[in-house]
This record gives structure tokens, C-alpha cells and sequence, in this order.
């Protein structure tokens, strides 16, 4: 009786601070995969970019639609794409329902970008990513390959793995890769390797989002759910003589639930 009494005076505490008190609180949540869509990850994929692949060049210098840099092969390159080139590519089959795209790839910024030079990421008319390619600081790595008469920092070509979620619910998408450069490809080029496209749904909790996870949400359904600004999560809205069971997520009756309060 008195355990009981205990029970219901903390399931009381739980359903108005809507806080844990017991256990581990990691969200069980499925993660939404719809699908996948990779492209340029292997030397032959790359080869076979503009033949068969699909990709897309503008004001490109050379035929060539490849460069070896450094032991790696990339799409564009030293010699190839440099002032006013652009690469695209229009991918199709994203067509399971979804929310949100996540866009990943590598990219290579080549030799002698100035201070201000953008690379950019477009998809119509909306710049996905935007980023200067004069700094090593802000890259994931460099190599040195391409115009490599200057020993200089700045001749070094730099390396940004960018990995991208934006909202998105078409079957396709079409991006395209452009920078401001100044110069010829013989100067400053840039290129693109490893892109990855994922579909996700927003969390099951959220009615829209910044990412997947149920710490994500941007907007909740506020019907059946609560916003919480401070971890960007949507509460379920109990009815009374219930709580919000942080291990499934789901509203419990406080008298189902007294394994966790015992333990
Ligand atoms: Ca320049």
C-alpha cells in the first residue's frame, strides 16, 4: 500500500514536470531510411560519368572529364574545370515518400583560389552549400596535385567532405557544382567525388524538422504533441492519469509501470 502510494505520488511528480526519473532515456526510433542513391564512388563510375552517367558539364576546357589527383580520380579536375565550368547531374528514383534529403559528397577545391572565390552547391534556384576554397583551415584535408610549380600554402588543393540535410519531398532532385573563379583550370579548377543521396522521413514525433532524430523537430503537431524548444523535441501530450514514458515514448498508465520505479 505504501509503495503504492509511493508509485502514485511519483507517477503524479513525472506527468506534471514531464521529466525522467529512472533508466536510460535513449529514444527508440526508427531512422526513416527510404532510400539511398550513390554515384562517383569507384573509377569506373567516374569514367562512365558523362558517357552513361548522366553528368552534365558547362564550359568545361578539355574533353577530358577526369583528373587523377594525387592516386585518387575525381569528376572535373586540374586542366578541366576551371573559370565558368559548372557540373550537374538531374538524379531520379528518390521516390519513396520523404521529408528530407541528405546530400554527401567530396569536394576539390584545385591551386590558386583567391579570398572571396565560392564553391557552391545548387539545386534551382536555392544554393545548397556555399564555401570559400582559399583557406586549408576550413578544408578536411589537402593534397598536393594539379598546379604544383608554388610551394605555397595556397597551391595546395583542398579537400571538404560536405555532408548536407535539407528539406525536400520531390522523387528527384537536380544539382549542380559551380564556383566563382577567376581563372583558366590550368590556375584554379574544381572537381567532385563519392556523392551520396539519402531520403528520410522527419521523426515520427516531429511535424517538420532539421534532421531525422526525434531531437530535431522544428514544428510539432499541436493536437497530440508538445513543442520543448530546449532539446527540439515534440512531448506527447498525455491524457490525465497518465505519463510520458521516456523509454518507449508512449503514453503509460502510472499503475502499469512500476518495474522502473522498483528497481
Ligand atoms: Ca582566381
Amino acid at each position: 500500500m505504501v509503495l503504492l502510494l509511493l508509485h502514485s505520488l511519483l507517477g503524479l511528480l513525472i506527468s506534471i514536470k514531464g521529466i525522467p526519473f529512472f533508466g536510460s532515456y535513449s529514444f527508440k526510433f526508427p531512422l526513416n531510411l527510404a532510400n539511398t542513391i550513390t554515384d562517383l564512388m569507384t573509377v569506373t563510375e567516374i569514367q562512365q560519368a558523362v558517357s552513361t552517367g548522366g553528368w552534365v558539364f558547362t564550359g568545361a576546357s578539355s574533353s577530358s572529364r577526369y583528373y587523377n589527383c594525387d592516386g585518387t580520380t575525381i569528376l572535373g579536375g586540374y586542366l578541366i574545370c576551371g573559370k565558368g565550368c559548372s557540373i550537374s547531374k538531374n538524379f531520379s528514383g528518390l521516390s519513396s515518400p520523404h521529408t528530407l534529403l541528405e546530400i554527401k559528397f567530396s569536394y576539390y577545391a584545385g591551386n590558386s583560389w583567391d579570398e572571396g572565390e565560392l564553391t557552391r552547391l545548387i539545386s534551382g534556384t536555392s544554393t545548397l552549400w556555399s564555401a570559400a576554397g582559399v583557406t586549408t583551415s576550413s578544408a578536411d584535408s589537402h593534397v598536393f596535385c594539379g598546379k604544383t610549380t608554388q610551394t605555397t600554402y595556397k597551391w595546395w588543393t583542398r579537400i571538404f567532405n560536405i555532408s548536407l540535410v535539407i528539406q525536400h519531398t520531390d522523387p528527384y532532385i537536380h544539382l549542380k557544382w559551380t564556383s566563382t573563379l577567376s581563372s583558366e583550370p590550368d590556375d584554379e579548377w574544381l572537381g567532385i567525388l563519392k556523392v551520396n543521396i539519402t531520403t528520410y522521413n522527419c521523426h515520427e514525433s516531429c511535424l517538420t524538422c532539421t534532421n531525422y532524430t526525434p531531437t530535431a523537430c522544428a514544428t510539432c503537431d499541436t493536437n497530440t504533441h508538445t513543442f520543448d524548444p530546449s532539446t527540439k523535441r515534440c512531448l506527447l501530450n498525455c491524457p490525465d492519469g497518465q505519463y510520458l514514458n521516456y523509454e518507449t515514448y508512449q503514453c503509460s498508465s502510472k499503475f502499469t509501470q512500476q518495474k522502473p520505479i522498483l528497481r
